[in-house]
């Protein structure tokens, strides 16, 4: 109705050609909603309407996600880019992605995830990162994600996780983590006990996550664990906590040595340099 009025005409120039921006494979149901998905695309198409709010373009074969993508569709709240072919995400991609709320990344060929990575999208509520290749998850890669409530990790090829990835999430509800090869080594042990003090978070609990024993080289079911499984990875001591023992044990002793030393020193020349006193007390006494 606006276009009606001559003055406003200038700007609906400006804002009609928008409809025209939708890419030809994509169908655009609103300027705000675009359908890519399944379509063969070796790369994100361009333009888009530049205030699209929900992009699906899952089922391509999209091998990356343009570091400036957010900068110019800093509008998004949700896309979905399940079933492409990243395999890796650079730095700052998410730098502007400060409406985002949906993010399905599974069913990619990520590798690892660097800190940070995230950190601008903070409104974030679910992250899938499913069914990808990762083996890396930097402890600091959700920093930030204060609202996030879903986070999938499951069937990558994870054999071990810092927990101070996990504890950056105050908001989480729901977790996955079954189907990596999880090593329950002494370094899984922090691990498994967020995870038995969290396991409300997993959809079946601790028996739908399997990891493998380091010595006996077989798989079981995490429910067959308890932290007397891990109570000897308390004791255990790297060459590096030895080193350390031995070095300060050494060091304790020169340090005893010279103290008694400097000590012995101080005694001897006190009863040398200062007698005066104890002579002129013993005159007084002598005196009286
Ligand atoms: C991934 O997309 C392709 C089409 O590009 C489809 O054939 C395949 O079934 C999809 N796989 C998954 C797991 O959704
Ligand atoms: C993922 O990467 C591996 C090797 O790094 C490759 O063999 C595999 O085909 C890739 N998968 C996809 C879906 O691109
Ligand atoms: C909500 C909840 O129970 N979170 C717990 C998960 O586990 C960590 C440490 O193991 C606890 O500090 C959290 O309170």
């Amino acid at each position: 109705p606006s276009c009606l009025l001559p003055f406003a005409g200038f700007a609906c120039l400006l804002f009609l050609p928008r409809a025209h921006l939708c890419p030809a494979v994509c169908s655009c149901m609103d300027y705000h909603t675009i359908d890519c998905r399944d379509q063969g695309l070796p790369s994100v198409p361009n333009p888009f309407p530049l205030d699209v709010r929900k992009l699906l373009i899952a089922d391509n074969n999209i091998q990356e996600i343009p570091a400036d993508f957010f900068i110019f569709y800093g509008d998004l709240v949700y896309l979905d880019f399940r079933n492409n072919s990243l395999t890796s995400l650079e730095e700052g991609t998410f730098s502007s992605s400060t409406k985002l709320v949906y993010l399905d990344l599974s069913y990619n060929n990520l590798t690892q995830l660097d800190a940070g990575i995230f950190k601008s999208a903070e409104k974030l509520i679910k992250l899938s990162l499913g069914n990808n290749n990762l083996v890396d998850v930097d402890k600091a890669a959700f920093e930030n994600l204060d609202q996030l409530q879903v986070l999938e990790l499951n069937d990558n090829n994870l054999q071990s996780l810092n927990v101070a990835a996990l504890e950056a999430l105050p908001s989480l509800r729901t977790i996955r983590l079954e189907g990596n090869p999880w090593v329950c080594d002494c370094d899984f042990a922090n691990l498994f006990s967020w995870i038995q003090d969290n396991a409300s978070k997993l959809q079946k609990g601790l028996h739908e996550i399997q990891c493998s024993l380091p010595v006996e080289n077989r798989r079981i079911f995490l429910n067959e664990l308890s932290e007397v499984s891990f109570s000897e990875c308390k004791f255990s001591l790297s060459l590096t906590d030895l080193f350390i023992i031995i070095f300060s044990g050494v060091a304790v002793s020169i340090a005893a040595i010279l103290s008694s030393f400097f000590l012995a020193t101080l005694v001897h020349c006190f009863q040398r340099c200062a007698p005066s006193k104890d002579d002129d007390d013993d005159e007084d006494d002598s005196d009286d």
